[in-house]
């Protein structure tokens, strides 16, 4: 397991301060292509009217997740605390299998690689990997 350093923290909070007004256009591209790419991740939204990419739902789900990652950079020293009520709404009452968590991070990275370029040095995709591998942990920690 990694831990995030102190750096990795500076890195992480100094990228998502660049990033984090553009929350709503990373959210949205990244669950339209998780569930492109990776369709078994649909069946969660089967309640929604319109999965096609960049739809109304999407754009909003888009919003919400990210808001999720934003919450968990402002609690980045303590995820597992941060993340409670969050990791027990997937587990108990979303019922998220927790190997989603690690395709959603796939797809938040790639849609950050593609929109900020410049900014995304190999000092903050390796920042930003551990921190989406530690959110994912912390959403994963109620399920045992
Ligand atoms: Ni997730 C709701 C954050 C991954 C399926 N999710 C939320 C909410 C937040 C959130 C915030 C709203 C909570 C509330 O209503 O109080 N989700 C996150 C974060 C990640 C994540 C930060 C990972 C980076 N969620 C996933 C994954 C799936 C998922 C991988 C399934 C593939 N989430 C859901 C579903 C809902 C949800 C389903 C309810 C949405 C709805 O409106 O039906």
């Amino acid at each position: 397991m990694t831990t995030l350093t102190a750096k990795d923290k500076a890195v992480v909070k100094a990228f998502w301060a660049k990033i984090g007004d553009y929350a709503e256009d990373i959210g949205k591209d990244a669950l339209s292509r998780m569930i492109v790419v990776y369709p078994q991740t649909k069946t969660y939204f089967a309640h929604w009217k319109d999965l096609s990419p960049g739809s109304a739902p999407i754009k909003k789900h888009g919003v919400t997740v990210m808001n999720g990652v934003g919450l968990a950079v402002s609690k980045i020293d303590d995820l597992t605390a941060g993340l409670l009520n969050l990791s027990e709404l997937h587990a108990f009452t979303l019922r998220v299998d927790p190997a989603n968590f690690k395709i959603a991070s796939h797809n938040i990275m790639v849609v950050m690689a593609i929109m900020f370029p410049e900014d995304f040095s190999p000092e903050v995709h390796v920042a930003m990997d551990k921190f989406l591998a530690a959110v994912a942990r912390g959403l994963a920690e109620k399920y045992r």
